[in-house]
């Protein structure tokens, strides 16, 4: 059995944070033995939610009170980093004490948009202190904004990506809301079901780790795929219909609609891990081996594992690294002339002065009743 901390930050990582426990509570909120309730998941999960905002927190649905960390700040950082780290700063110890009250873990992930105030902020620092204190891996699991929703947005994206790379973290998977937008028709519907593909998908994950499989890949196959590349990756998931033959089902998974960021995994990915999951009656072995060595042809090694679940359809799992990743290097441009745009304003209001050209109007009057 597995020990797995998973932590959802800011009003991003804990909506993620609420649909994990939403798929683990098989849709139903407030059972107290979760996880174990319907056998559904082997191992101990322990989920935490931590904001300033303690609307957020509130919102959630499916995650326990006892789950959910307040740090008092106003109502949120308003996607300021620089609060968000000195209210990091003054709340560690309490923040570290409920985290170490849960316990020893075998792994975790800690979930956040990169480009709000709180969780961004939060993110690299509570993985530097992880890392510090104790010895298993910690993935992050990283919410790429929409491209026009803003120049501050922009700017704390390039930056808090980078602080995460620096944090210690052990590999960090990427999800890009702009690539992911044509899911739902209103924003909210979008984030809904970007919050539930990466809730699958992590469970999934969870689930096949701890899982007797009939062909192997294990959190040590996990550790090696993570560490190749250049510290990226990205998930690709797909659930088919019974009559689809497995092979498809790979394809579908490893193709751009299953993955969740931009990428050419055949230009890009580094090494991966295909987890298939159903009823034996699906799982050819020939034709899941053949389209694993076309992938490992491509880009490398890669790892697969088979779960025999009676009665599934076949579902595919592909965890992927990257060497390199196009689609940030076009982020990071647009991001430099969000700051570039924004200095520009500062020094425009600071040195224009346009406001103390109205006030001089009005030296030495006073005003007439
Ligand atoms: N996928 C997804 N993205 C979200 C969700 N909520 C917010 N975002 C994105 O997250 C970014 C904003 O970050 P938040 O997580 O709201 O910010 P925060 O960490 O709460 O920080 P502050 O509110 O500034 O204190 C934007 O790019 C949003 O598009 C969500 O539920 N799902
Ligand atoms: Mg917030």
């Amino acid at each position: 059995m597995l020990n797995i901390l998973v932590i959802g930050n800011g009003q991003c990582g804990n909506r993620i944070l609420d649909s994990i426990n939403k798929h683990a509570f098989g849709g139903k909120g407030g059972k107290l033995v979760k996880f174990y309730s319907k056998q559904k998941f082997n191992s101990n999960v322990q989920t935490i939610a931590i904001n300033t905002a303690v609307n957020d927190l509130k919102e959630m649905k499916y995650t326990r009170a006892k789950d959910r960390i307040h740090i008092p700040h106003l109502h949120g950082v308003g996607a300021n980093r620089t609060i968000g780290k000195q209210v990091f700063e003054e709340k560690k110890e309490m923040v570290m004490r409920e985290i170490e009250g849960r316990g020893n873990f075998d792994i975790a992930f800690v979930i956040t948009s990169a480009s709000g105030g709180t969780g961004s902020s939060f993110t690299p620092r509570i993985i530097k202190e992880l890392k510090e204190r104790y010895d298993y891996p910690v993935y992050a699991v990283v919410v790429l904004p929409f491209r026009e929703e803003g120049t501050l947005y922009l700017q704390n994206a390039a930056f808090s990506l980078r602080e995460i790379r620096e944090s210690g973290v052990d590999g960090i998977i990427l999800s890009d809301n702009q690539y992911l937008k044509n899911i739902g028709g209103s924003i909210q519907e979008a984030y809904d079901g970007i919050n539930d593909m990466i809730a699958e998908r992590i469970l999934f994950l969870v689930d096949a780790l701890d899982s007797e499989m009939m062909m192997v890949t294990d959190l040590g196959d996990f550790k090696t795929v993570m560490k190749g590349g250049a510290g990226l990756a990205t998930i690709g998931f797909y659930r088919a219909e019974k009559d689809m033959p497995v092979k498809t089902a790979i394809q579908n998974a490893l193709s751009p609609s299953g993955l969740l960021f931009s990428t050419d995994i055949y230009q890009e990915a580094s090494r991966a891990m295909v987890i298939i999951k159903g009823d034996q009656k699906y799982l050819s072995i020939d034709d899941i081996s053949n389209e694993i060595e076309k992938l490992s042809g491509a880009v490398g090694h890669v790892f697969k594992g088979i779960v025999v679940r009676k009665g599934e359809g076949p579902q595919v799992l592909a965890v992927l690294t990257l060497e390199s990743a196009r689609e940030l290097e076009s982020l990071y441009s647009i991001a430099v002339q969000a700051i570039q745009h924004e200095k520009e304003k500062k020094l425009r209001v600071q040195s224009g002065m346009e406001l103390d050209k109205s006030f001089s109007q009005i030296e030495g009057l006073e005003p007439e009743y």
